[in-house]
């Protein structure tokens, strides 16, 4: 199986609120037809969840006396977003099917505490190509959470155990340091154990930075999962990956092995 996600910088323009990426997007699932055999596709909020979820604080929840349909709205439009992905994978013949998070998925303190991946299990073995995203869900500490894409990524990970998991960013893979910053290096493999140095990428993001991604990345490793990063603005990466080509990228490999 290969679990993937299209991070919400290359299918979203981060800065411009409520803009897709179309052409992109269009692109990378063309790309995602090289994939043989099953595949599970989450994707990123980008301009459609994290600048509004910024403006109304929600990472923090519902405070007293605020009304939850900020939380709905941004809810309306993430789901615009995953209707978008949804259409540009029909267009080229996938079966995507959408199973957003909010009815499967429980968070504590912005912590995940349950997830039911029954529902990818059932539309897997019809043939469909599930389709989740990151998404407002409730939370039994602060009323409604955060969930981002990369937490779904671990979750499915730890489920399905693929073979691989890519995050598809708009970089060409991890760097020691912002890879706006001189000298920054580079990195291939990347072990669990290498610490990479985060910095603000100046646009709208709730959920993290490439630290985070690391963090789950490391996760992953953990339980057997090897996964990639992998840039989706240059066009035959995805599709060069998933024919298990040779490609640009920075591969953290699973632990011992
Ligand atoms: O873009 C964030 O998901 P991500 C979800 O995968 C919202 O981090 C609603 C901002």
């Amino acid at each position: 199986m290969h679990l993937i996600k299209f991070g919400g910088s290359v299918i979203t323009h981060k800065g411009r609120e409520l803009t897709l990426r179309r052409k992109v997007l269009q692109r990378l699932c063309r790309e995602l037809r090289a994939a043989k055999g099953e595949m599970v596709l989450v994707h990123g909020a980008g301009s459609f969840g994290h600048t509004k979820a910024k403006r109304y604080g929600l990472k923090k929840g519902i405070k007293k006396g605020y009304s939850p349909i900020r939380a709905a709205q941004v809810q309306w439009d993430v789901r615009d977003l995953d209707q978008e992905v949804l259409k540009a994978g029909l267009d080229v013949g996938l079966p995507f099917t959408s199973i957003p998070p909010y009815p499967i998925l429980r968070m504590h303190n912005r912590k995940v505490k349950v997830f039911d991946p029954k529902p990818f299990e059932i539309a897997l073995k019809e043939g469909l190509v599930p389709v989740t995203f990151g998404d407002v869900v409730l939370d039994g500490k602060q009323r409604v959470a955060i969930c981002s894409g990369d937490d779904l990524m671990v979750h499915l990970a730890k489920y399905f155990r693929p073979e691989r998991a890519i995050f598809v960013t708009v970089e060409d893979g991890v760097y020691d340091r912002p890879p706006s910053e001189k000298g920054a290096q580079f990195i291939e493999v990347l072990s669990p154990k290498k610490k990479v140095r985060s910095g603000s990428s100046g646009v709208a993001d709730v959920t993290g930075d490439i630290g985070k991604k690391v963090d789950s990345m490391r996760e992953m490793s953990r339980f057997g999962v090897e996964t990639l990063v992998i840039n989706g603005l240059e066009s035959g990466r995805l599709r060069r990956v998933l024919q298990g080509k040779e490609t640009l990228c920075t591969r953290m490999p699973a632990e011992g092995k």
